[in-house]
């Protein structure tokens, strides 16, 4: 260990105000960003944006293994909406969907944010009563949502059958009607733009390989395809990946993760005008302005890192929608795909510190985070920008699991849970 004499010190802190001879007193070189971003996906880009413009952090680089919104960004099917059970699921997903509202403007790029309404189909006389509670749970946080008798759903959106003929019939709904859909791309080419225009690099092609640790265990940068890259703070954004990064600096994450698979019919002209779920029958479907209906499947039953779900899967939803929607019997199927996406306990996200000094995480959105994107990034940066989480994540702990404090919150999620 170097000892230093009071002179000496004085002298060495007098030189690093004059901002020389840092070289030779630091452990270790001045890192190159003062935070990198693994994972180049709508959650990583909106933290650069944020960190930007909120807090004025603009020497930051987001990674990206691959092209910026090619995860799951770019895979999903844009719903969006904020009907949790939760107190703090409401605010956090709130939060975001107030964002939502504003973002074409925030970001002087078009990302078709459409509130046409998702309606949740209570199918049982358990739908019904979990609805209603999401109703009177979501309205005393002020968040719009209405539950539909099957009369009222059928008006809402006529393609609705309420004949009582369907295996599973329809007993009414629950409405949220500031929800509805985005077009996925356009959100992170919107959040890339506007942290690229602030001086943010986007670095493509570049896959994280490793965390350096100083001596102390801090995180002090990332190995990459593309070489050693310095960081004062680490924000791990990288979904379906989280463990294997995590497992980089030695935290063991709870996560699993699993494939997710989504499909689109060929387009017709405009024929469902609202998103529907129904949990019970296991399908969710609302139709793009292309004319496309988006359809989304379940998670498949075993973990993999494949983006290519098991058949049965879509199979099993393509039965499920024509069970709901006979009319859409004879539509063609134009094409489907995977994503992976990580999935806690909870189904609840994690969001915040980690056990290693200067390493940050933002995961665990499992089938639902598309939603979140703002939200999420907004409160990621404001956690990375001061070291402590943003009152509105601070409830979405890593350690949150030794009390099992949001474990019920997967009942207000999506059919693929
Ligand atoms: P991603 O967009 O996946 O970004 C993470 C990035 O990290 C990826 O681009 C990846 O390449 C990169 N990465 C990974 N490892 C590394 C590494 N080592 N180095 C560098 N980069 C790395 N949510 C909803 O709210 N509504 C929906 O309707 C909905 N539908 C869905 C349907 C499907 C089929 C799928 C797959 C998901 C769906 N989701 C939905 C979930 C939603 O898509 C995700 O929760 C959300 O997009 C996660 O965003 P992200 O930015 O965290 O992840
Ligand atoms: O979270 O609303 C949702 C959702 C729908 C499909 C996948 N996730």
């Amino acid at each position: 260990m170097r000892r230093f004499s009071l002179s000496s010190l004085l002298s060495e802190s007098l030189r690093g105000h004059q901002g020389w001879g840092r070289q030779w007193r630091d452990p270790q070189p001045k890192p190159a960003y003062d935070v990198v971003i693994v994972g180049g996906g709508g959650h990583g880009l909106a933290t650069a944006y944020y960190l930007a413009t909120v807090h004025g952090i603009t020497n930051v680089a987001v990674l990206e293994k691959g092209w910026i919104g090619g995860g799951n960004t770019g895979r999903n099917t844009t719903i969006i909406r904020s009907n949790y059970l939760y107190d703090e699921s409401a605010a956090l997903y709130e939060h975001a969907l107030k964002l939502w509202e504003g973002l074409s403007q925030e970001l002087n790029y078009n990302v078709m944010f459409s509130q046409r309404g998702v309606l949740m189909l209570a199918h049982n006389i358990h739908d019904v009563q979990s609805f209603k509670r999401h109703v009177y749970a979501n309205r005393l946080n002020g968040i719009d949502n209405e539950w539909l008798s099957k009369e009222e759903c059928k008006a809402f959106c006529p393609p609705i059958d309420i004949s009582g003929t369907l295996r599973y019939p329809v007993l009414g709904g629950a409405l949220q009607r500031r929800a509805g859909t985005a077009r996925h791309d356009a959100v992170a080419w919107g959040y890339a733009r506007g942290a690229d225009a602030r001086g943010v690099d986007i670095i493509q092609n570049c896959e994280v390989k490793g965390i350096r640790r100083d001596a102390s265990g801090a995180a002090i940068g990332v190995e990459t395809t593309r070489g050693y890259i310095g960081a004062g703070r680490i924000g791990v954004v990288a979904a379906g990946h989280t463990s294997t990064v995590m497992a980089m600096a030695d935290v063991r994450m709870p996560l699993e993760s699993y494939p997710l698979q989504a499909l689109v019919s060929e387009p017709v002209k405009p024929v469902f005008p609202c998103v529907v779920m129904s949990n019970a029958v296991h399908a969710y479907i609302s139709q793009s302005d292309k004319g496309e209906l988006v359809i989304g499947a379940g998670t498949d039953q075993y973990t993999s890192y494949s983006q290519q779900g098991g058949l049965h899967i879509t199979t099993h939803t393509l039965d499920a929608i024509c069970e709901v929607f006979p009319q859409f019997t004879r539509m063609r199927m134009l094409r489907s795909w995977g994503g992976i996406v990580d999935v806690t306990p909870d189904r609840s996200p994690i969001i915040g510190k980690t056990p290693v000094p200067n390493l940050f995480v933002n995961c665990g959105w499992g089938t639902g985070g598309f939603k979140a994107t703002p939200g999420s990034g907004h409160v990621f940066a404001h956690t990375l920008a001061k070291a402590e989480p943003h009152p509105i994540n601070a409830p979405f702990t890593l350690d949150r699991f030794r009390t099992g404090r949001l474990i019920d919150e997967a009942a207000a999620a999506a059919v693929a849970h």
